[in-house]
């Protein structure tokens, strides 16, 4: 059915009410892999917002087999079909269609809409896969309630799921079954979801704040009920922190989460059918890391949050996304951080974010997908699926709460749901709601939402002793024709005995005796002035990155060493550090890019700041460890004009080995202080310390001797837990040393756990001892396929964003590669292909060489007939 059409932009400014809502709806499905029959029965009526009597009904790769409008059966010269719509022309004010058509889930490889995986059916709807199901408005301005009806072979198919609640059940006679559910909240279509599997589950009742019993199930293949307790552990704890941070309670009968093999992304927030990767469901001590325990409680947290920042007030449009995606990722940050619940724990989340905004936020901003935290324009709406309007959102939310506090944002939050429960609204109405519930003006903080780019603050200070003031001035500038932010920037002063200050800020209105204030920097140049300064203070400026910018301010090695032994902010100590080993790795690439590796140096200063940090008992592990990494190869390419991705890599490879060798005794004896022996328990106080031990490995590991080898060789036999095993092969492999013994011995103990094998891809394609011919071999193997997103990134994105050294191999075999995968994946699932296209968003950074060869590679997918997904992102990449 698809049509040749060149892909059509949409705008935001081109928005309008939809000519008809509907108040209604009735699905019946009679499932079968090959063909599946929808009878759809809608009930609409004329939306007086609109002047239009067109009923306009999205529809994709499903064939009509008849379609009646209030009774009457329509032949086709009563509508228009196209390949992605059906349109229902001069319609009556009070219409009820009845609509059947047919659909093939097991054909259907692109994971949206109704699909098949290991034999059990799923759905995937957001953002616009309703409409590869059923012909319906397919918008999240049209929220309707929903009564389905589902049919299927009963042994094939035990289990039959969808929204709400379970209303009828029985035998249909044939061997078939039936099971009828009934949701009571409306909803866009996006929301809709259906299971239609073998599969069993972990159940328990739970007892609401408000001492209702509900029943919350997490359904998986058999075989896996040994790995549901921690998702179960994380659902009850969300509804907890849910009710007692911001009053929400759960508003159904019964929360059900299904985990799936085959899945585009995490997971997805249906109502009260969470669906979701298995990746983010199953986990025991054998089999996950303590990085997919955290990964688990996130993403569990995070969808059934979306329950009322998402479901209850969803987006009036696509353009919107932020407003329930920042939110939410806002809102699981914070529950993954009260879970937690020390201030150092809370710190080291913090740090973790802004890795993450620095390894991909800020590059996409500043690249050629650079958009708006709420977009102008869009081709696909899966490809908005991002960093900026998921991450940067986040910290657009995160500065209301730092502007307003914790209870002024608490107000905004409860207007926002008195206001718009039940309703589909914008960016602006939350806004709005802030602003209205603490009386403060925030019409500036709205350019957050419509001006793309990552602002720079430029600090300078000055001291005069006389009169013992200190002032900082804050200048910003955004990318071209920006205006000026409002920018909150946190603040504290150290002073010579690395003691925070108390502040006295000029025209302040902070509480007295205060340590660190937030100045609001909201014009192009701003001096803000400190009084009764006795000595010229150290500046400690954007604690806690209380903004996502770009700060700079000439800091001196020993301000920089001050403040990373000093500072009460732990996120400026841990920044602090990452300055301190940024300036050094710059050098150090720029000298081997022009001389070479040999005689390169690392200072004793660097050295014995980076002693102090691994050997200070009173910190956290977890701490010490986040202060221990040094910046990633890619953050490091940020900060160049022009990339060379060898240079960096033998640079920061330098930077290792030296630290290796220089603290050795000290990395051995923090190795042996931090096991956790006894039981597995992936606590933060334990996965930090296990975190640490890890990474004092990996620096023994960077040119191990026979003792280092054998430590990680023990710590690979002995390990009682994932964390530590995969932790020590990595090591091995990465250090270029003999592990193919103990790959075949990984893969053979794990070879019936995905998700396992996933690590076994993912860690070979991220080695830098791995080079694209062996990736090559890799996919040979009888356990890789293309199909399985999770099993496809494990090894192909692990490779191409992992793995820069050999990405970037100077004869360009690698980009050959990539585009080869990405037309591939393109013809199975353009969502995955699309991701894997962003990969070389950033070519044009990179020196001539390189930069012609990405370009080649560019050009020859380009010159494919692409999906909209994949013919966005690089049409985008090319352009000027
Ligand atoms: N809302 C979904 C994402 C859907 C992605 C569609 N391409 C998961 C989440 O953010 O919770
Ligand atoms: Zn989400």
């Amino acid at each position: 059915m698809r049509t040749d059409s060149s892909p059509t932009t949409i705008f935001r400014k081109d928005y309008t009410p939809p000519a008809y809502l509907v108040d209604t709806v009735e699905l019946g499905f009679d499932l079968a892999p090959a063909r599946t029959i929808v009878a759809n029965r809608i009930v609409l009526r004329q939306n007086p917002a609109s002047a239009s009597h067109d009923i306009v009904l999205h529809g994709e790769e499903i064939e009509l087999v008849q379609v009646r409008l209030n009774g009457k059966l329509l032949d086709a010269a009563d509508y228009e079909l196209t390949a992605s719509s059906l349109t229902i022309r001069n319609a009556p004010a009070e219409v009820v269609l009845e609509i059947e058509t047919i659909c093939a889930p097991v054909e259907n490889t692109s994971l949206s809409g109704l699909y098949v995986s290991n034999g059990n059916f799923f759905t995937q709807c957001e953002a616009e896969g309703f409409r590869r199901i059923t012909f319906f408005p397919d918008r999240p301005d049209v929220m309707a309630k929903y009564t389905v009806m589902l049919r299927a072979d009963k042994a094939a198919y035990p289990v039959l799921l969808s929204n709400g609640n379970l209303v009828e059940e029985g035998d249909l006679g044939d061997g078939r079954h039936y099971a009828k559910w009934e949701d009571p909240f409306k909803k866009p279509s996006y929301l809709f979801a259906l299971v239609a599997a073998k599969l069993v589950c972990q159940e328990e009742t739970f007892k609401l704040a408000d001492g209702r019993d509900v029943l919350l199930q997490v359904w998986v293949e058999e075989g896996n009920l040994d790995k549901t307790d921690y998702a179960m552990q994380s659902l009850k704890n969300s509804i907890r922190w849910d009710e007692e941070r911001f009053n929400l309670e759960l508003d159904l009968d019964r929360f059900m989460i299904v985990a799936v093999g085959d899945f585009n992304m995490g997971a997805m927030e249906n109502k009260g059918l969470n669906i979701f990767n298995t990746k983010f469901v199953l986990a025991n001590p054998r089999t996950a890391t303590d990085i997919d325990y955290a990964g688990i409680e996130a993403v569990v947290g995070h969808e059934y949050f979306h329950n009322w920042t998402g479901n209850r007030v969803t987006c009036r449009d696509w353009f919107q996304l932020s407003l329930k995606e920042g939110l939410t990722v806002f809102r699981d940050q914070e529950f993954s951080a009260d879970m937690i619940g020390t201030d150092s724990g809370r710190a080291v989340t913090r740090i973790d974010q802004v890795r993450t905004l620095r390894q991909a936020q800020f590059p996409e901003d500043a690249g050629p997908m650079s958009h708006p935290v709420r977009p102008d324009s869009f081709v696909e709406i899966n490809n908005f699926y991002t960093v900026t309007v998921y991450e940067k959102g986040a910290e657009v939310v995160r500065m209301y709460q730092t502007l307003l506090g914790r209870d002024g944002f608490r107000k905004g939050m409860d207007l926002y749901f008195e206001r718009h429960d039940g309703q589909a609204v914008e960016c602006d109405d939350f806004r709005a709601a802030m602003a209205d519930a603490n009386g403060r003006d925030l019409r500036q903080f709205e350019r957050w939402y419509s001006q793309a780019g990552t602002p720079v603050v430029t600090a300078r200070t000055r001291y005069d002793a006389v009169k013992r003031n200190f002032d900082i001035i804050l200048s910003q500038r955004g990318q071209a024709d920006k205006l000026p932010f409002h920018i909150p920037v946190a603040v504290g002063l150290l002073d010579a005995n690395g003691k925070d200050l108390p502040l006295h800020l000029e025209n302040g209105t902070h509480a007295e005796g205060a340590t660190t204030v937030v100045l609001e920097l909201t014009e192009q140049e701003q001096i803000f002035r400190f009084r009764q300064v006795d000595e010229r203070p150290t500046p400690s400026i954007l604690r806690d990155f209380s903004a996502p910018v770009i700060l700079e301010y000439d800091y001196t090695d020993d301000e920089l060493l001050h403040l990373f032994s000093h500072d009460s902010d732990p996120v400026n100590r841990w920044e602090a550090g990452q300055r301190l080993a940024m300036e050094r790795l710059l050098k150090l690439t720029k000298q081997v890019a022009t001389g070479g590796v040999a005689n390169l140096k690392l200072d004793s200063t660097f050295i014995n700041a980076m002693r102090a940090v691994l050997t200070d008992e009173m910190l956290d592990p977890a701490f010490r460890e986040l202060a221990l990494i040094l910046p990633s190869e890619t953050i490091i390419a940020e900060q160049m004009d022009v990339v060379d991705p060898h240079a960096i890599h033998a640079a920061r490879q330098f930077m290792r080995r030296t630290i290796g060798a220089s603290l050795k005794a000290e990395l051995l004896a923090q190795y042996h202080a931090n096991q956790t022996p006894g039981e597995y328990s992936p606590d933060a106080l334990s996965a930090g310390k296990r975190a640490l031990k890890n990474l004092c490995l990996s620096y023994l590991m960077v040119a191990p001797e026979l003792a280092e080898l054998k430590l990680a060789q023990q710590q690979f036999e002995n390990a009682s837990n994932m964390t530590d095993r995969s932790a020590a092969l990595v090591a091995m492999i990465h250090s270029g040393a003999e592990a193919g013994p103990y790959l075949k011995a990984f893969y053979d103990d794990f070879d019936n756990e995905a998700l396992v094998i996933d690590k076994w891809f993912a860690m070979q394609a991220a080695a830098p001892t791995t080079n694209v011919a062996a990736v090559r071999k890799l996919m040979q193997h009888p356990a890789f396929t293309l199909k399985t997103p999770n099993r496809a990134r494990a090894l192909i994105f692990n490779f191409t964003s992992a793995n820069p050294s050999q990405f970037h191999a100077a004869d360009g075999s690698a980009y050959e590669f990539w585009a080869e995968f990405v037309i591939k994946l393109d013809a199975i699932n353009p969502q995955v292909a699309a991701r894997l296209a962003r990969g070389m968003d950033r070519w044009r950074r990179y020196v001539p060489a390189l930069q012609a060869k990405m370009k080649l590679a560019l050009e020859k997918v380009a010159a494919q007939k692409l999906s909209n997904d994949v013919a966005e992102v690089i049409t985008k990449a090319l352009a000027n």
